[in-house]
């Protein structure tokens, strides 16, 4: 069968998470740098959003959709462990739905699109984030727990679809401080920065 074909630029946290989710498996990919809406993810996504994923005549969209086609058709280690694969799920929709949402679209946007005045950041918006922006962070801290991890002990892909969310917010003033006031978000965050898949998958700069 072809090369898996992961379709997304490489700044989105979702098409990350299943870069890192084939680069833990050790299955090659090509990944196709388009934006949302383009021609090529369009023909695959209903909505238009990244990533989707092309491997011979299987094309899928949706990034939870495509880990868990990558981890059941490939060698490799297991990234949804069948014990655990109900609790992964519950924090995979427990980041996308509210922590994408607070932590990236609301948060860190206030900083990589600034809407103040002489294009500050609007550190009204910020200011009115930040009890939600700590509120989940808190959440994250108490579910990461004594284990280290986010589901049962071992790593999985709950894991990895949060920590590309830890790595931009540790770009910022008050999430990396949060992260740092934290001994157990500092011990997450830094164990799982060493991974050769989130070390290869770190995103572009801009000007990069
Ligand atoms: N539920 C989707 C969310 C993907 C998503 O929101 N991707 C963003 C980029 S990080 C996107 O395509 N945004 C464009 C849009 O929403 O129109 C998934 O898990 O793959």
């Amino acid at each position: 069968m072809s090369e898996l074909q992961i379709i997304g630029f490489p700044q989105s946290t979702y098409v990350r998470v299943v870069r890192m989710a084939a680069e833990e498996k050790g299955v090659p990919y090509e990944l196709i740098p388009e934006p949302p809406h383009s021609d090529a993810v369009d023909a695959i996504h209903p909505f238009g959003k990244i990533p989707v994923m092309r491997h011979g005549d299987v094309e899928l969209c949706e990034s939870r959709a495509i880990a868990g086609y990558i981890d059941r058709n490939f060698d490799g280690p297991v990234l949804f462990p069948r014990e655990l694969a109900a609790e992964i799920d519950q924090w995979v929709s427990i980041v996308n739905t509210m922590m994408d949402k607070t932590l990236i679209r609301d948060y860190l946007f206030c900083y990589l699109f600034p809407k103040g005045a002489n294009g500050e950041p609007d550190r009204a918006a910020i200011d009115a984030l930040l009890p939600e922006v700590d509120r989940q962070l808190d959440v994250l801290e108490s579910a990461i727990g004594t284990s280290g991890q986010l589901a049962g002990d071992r790593f999985t892909f709950a894991d990895i679809n949060v920590l590309p969310i830890l790595f931009y917010l540790q770009n910022t003033p008050e999430g990396s401080a949060r992260i740092a006031g934290s001994a157990t978000l500092t011990d997450y965050y830094d164990r799982h920065a060493e991974r050769a898949s989130f070390q290869n998958t770190i995103p572009p700069t801009p000007g990069d």
